[in-house]
């Protein structure tokens, strides 16, 4: 559990980077419908959460000259009937933010604050759909917020503060580093429980079932879609499935993180029961890659060169393999077409400026091995705190096979 201290120091953090006295207004995410009256989960902007702990949707947060406040939602009489009311003392005691506003108190003090100001800082709204790899829309939150914003005044420059808010974030502190552990740990049990589930006749969607049962009993969730995938479907990068049988010659792929606080673990294994020696090999090898590069990591290497090394790690486990000839990118494309590593923390592909691997990171590092034309698909995924002297795998207690 987070305390207050850790929001306040965050909050403070953030003010230190920009010019003294700037106006930053920071709201969070709205309820999504699912379909009809009903809505999907919730889940925190990762930025609003990061600088107040609170989970109320469509809450404001307005930070200004040693002045700090919330504005709350409007709420309707049914809503508050159905949500129950809203308790300010619990809401002060997680954020540290003692003045909390109803939502026309609250807009009436940020109107005198923005009054004759060049810059306003928020963040900016995300693109209605996104399709970096999967299409999907966004939350319309802060792209409601940015049209009040500019409705309420039309000369003031709103300016993004996400950049900074990644600055900060890309560096975890210790109790980040704690709720990532604890996340790590939970996955790391059902990790544990899938092996003795395949050792008799199981499903992609049995194993996720014991996932899904074990976080829900540590009140935790998934941090993203979990991936159960046997044999050639472990090489569809983002099969989510996870509904077909896993005989036991085959290699089962799974990659799945629980979300603790909103930290999330981002682990993959790849097992089987009855495995012929090709592949053990390609498991082995896929192993072999990932301590190597492991071995790389030192605070001060660039992402871009990482990434090269790892590439030629890679090209000569390929070689070994017989599966190609020269070391080329376009070869370790063909079966290894992945990133090694991201950034982890609130976000499973945590923000960060991927520029300098620093101290105190939390990142993946995740080779993997896919053959489709012998049903053969192997990643190996842990996580990774960066010290001051090399690496720390966070997630090294879960059986590599
Ligand atoms: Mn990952």
């Amino acid at each position: 559990m987070l305390k207050k201290e850790f929001f306040i120091r965050n909050r403070k953090n953030l003010q230190q980077k920009l010019e003294g006295g700037a106006l930053i207004i920071v709201t969070a995410q709205s309820l999504l419908q699912r379909s009809a009256d009903t809505t999907y989960p919730f889940r925190q902007d990762s930025n609003f959460f990061y600088l107040t702990g609170i989970e109320m949707p469509d809450c404001i947060v307005v930070l200004c000259e040693g002045e700090e406040f919330l504005i709350l939602p409007k709420r309707s009489e049914v809503e508050t009937i159905f949500g129950g009311s809203v308790n300010r003392d619990e809401i002060a005691k997680i954020s540290g933010i003692t003045t909390i506003y109803s939502y026309s108190e609250g807009w009436d003090r940020y109107k005198k604050l923005q009054l004759g100001r060049k810059k306003i800082y928020t963040l900016n709204q995300a693109p209605p759909k996104v399709s970096a790899i999967d299409s999907f829309f966004t939350n319309p939150a802060r792209r409601l917020l940015l049209q009040k914003l500019r409705r309420l005044n039309k000369s003031s420059e709103l300016t993004d503060i996400r950049p900074i808010l990644s600055q900060l974030r890309q560096i975890k502190q210790a109790e980040e580093v704690k709720a990532i552990q604890e996340a790590i740990n939970i996955t790391a049990e059902g990790f544990k429980a899938t092996r003795a589930l395949l050792d008799s006749s199981t499903s992609e969607n049995e194993i996720e079932a014991q996932f899904d049962s074990l976080f829900k009993t540590k009140c935790a969730r998934h941090g993203y879609q979990p991936i159960v995938a046997a044999a050639e479907r472990a090489c569809v990068l983002h099969y989510v499935r996870n509904d077909q049988p896993v005989k036991a010659t085959d290699l089962c792929l799974l990659d799945v993180g629980a979300e603790v606080t909103n930290y999330s673990a981002d682990i993959s294994r790849t097992y089987g029961k009855d495995l012929s020696s090709r592949q053990l090999e390609v498991v082995a090898t896929v192993k072999q890659v990932q301590d190597e590069a492991i071995a790389v990591l030192q605070p001060g290497i660039t992402w871009k060169d990482f990434a090269k090394q790892v590439e030629l790690l890679m090209g000569n486990a390929l070689v070994e393999l017989h599966l190609i000839t020269d070391i080329t990118t376009e070869a370790v494309h063909t079966y290894f077409p992945h990133a090694i590593s991201h950034s982890l923390g609130l976000d499973v592909h945590d923000v960060c400026d991927y520029k300098v691997i620093q101290e105190n990171m939390v990142i993946t590092v995740e080779p993997g091995i896919y053959i489709p034309e012998e049903q053969i698909g192997v990643r190996i995924e842990d996580n990774i705190l960066i010290t001051k002297n090399g690496a720390k795998n966070l997630s090294a207690e879960i059986p590599y096979r």
